[in-house]
């Protein structure tokens, strides 16, 4: 399984994935088109599925002009009848294929109503997760269409039970703003200490920051960690939902 990241906009992340023993290949939220179909040129490979995390334009917003461009016949996959070119609505629990990698939907609402990560593992690899606006890199999506409780069982009973060794490729780079909150938040937290001056290293040389992995995450996202002291502390909460609640709305207003 080889993850192509491409850039797009001013902060967003496309994902080709292609699959090395059979060619066929995905592409995650492809809101560039041209982008996207040098990219399928460049790595040789034969784009037939799209992945859309939600139905957000800087996610879903280049569906239709892709699969009118496409040289092949793409089917479209998505859990929210609001994207554009859907082929394919799928629920929790999903399964299908891209060549020899297996594919599961994981259904996370709360930033929309119909977002979807999507789990990718493949014999002797280590897991993949593409987690759109739900989880980032030391953060999360604001609760457009959800509540705290929806955010709580997406990342910590969904996400947070998937292998600590599963690489997370979220939809935009906040990495260094979601860090910043991360250090107000739990201000004797080594680990984040270290994620920044890590990410600030790899932006400097204007590289990504993904991806991450569950692991990392789980010592370094607040929003992952609403079950510890520190953050319950922060947050005069004694309770995870509650904690997610108060610091989602701090984070909302946060100015790094
Ligand atoms: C920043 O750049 O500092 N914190 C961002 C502000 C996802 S994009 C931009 C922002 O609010 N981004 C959204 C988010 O969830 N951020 C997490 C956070 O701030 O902690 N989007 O483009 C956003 O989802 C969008 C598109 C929103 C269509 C609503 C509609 Br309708
Ligand atoms: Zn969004």
């Amino acid at each position: 399984m080889k993850v192509t990241i491409l850039p797009a906009l001013s902060d967003n992340y496309m994902y080709l994935i292609s699959d090395e023993n059979t060619k066929q290949a995905a592409i995650v939220d492809p809101v560039e088109p041209d982008t996207v179909l040098q990219a399928v040129k460049s790595e040789g490979v034969n784009l037939t599925k799209v992945l859309t995390t939600h139905h957000h334009w800087d996610h879903a917003g280049g569906n239709e002009e892709l699969v009118k461009k496409s040289p092949n016949a793409l089917q479209v996959f998505g859990g929210d009848k609001r994207i554009g070119a859907l082929t394919n609505e799928v629920k929790n629990g999903d399964k299908f294929s891209i060549g020899d990698i297996n594919v599961e939907c994981l259904y996370t609402p709360c930033h929309t109503t119909g977002h979807i990560c999507y789990y990718l593992t493949a014999p002797g690899q280590p897991p993949a997760v593409f987690t759109g606006d739900t989880l980032f890199i030391g953060g999360c999506g604001r609760f457009f269409e959800g509540t705290a409780e929806q955010m709580y069982s997406a990342l910590v009973e969904k996400l947070g039970n998937l292998p600590d060794n599963t690489r997370v490729f979220c939809g935009h780079e906040y990495t260094l703003q979601n860090l910043k909150f991360a250090r107000y938040v739990e201000k004797e937290n080594q680990e984040i200490l270290k994620k920044i001056t890590w990410a600030d290293e790899r932006r400097k040389q204007g590289l990504p920051t993904v991806p991450s992995t569950i692991g990392e995450e789980k010592k370094f996202n607040p929003f992952m960690r609403v079950m510890m002291g520190a953050v319950q502390s922060h947050a005069s909460c004694s309770d995870p939902i509650s904690t997610m609640q108060s610091i989602r709305r701090e984070k909302d207003n946060f100015r790094a």
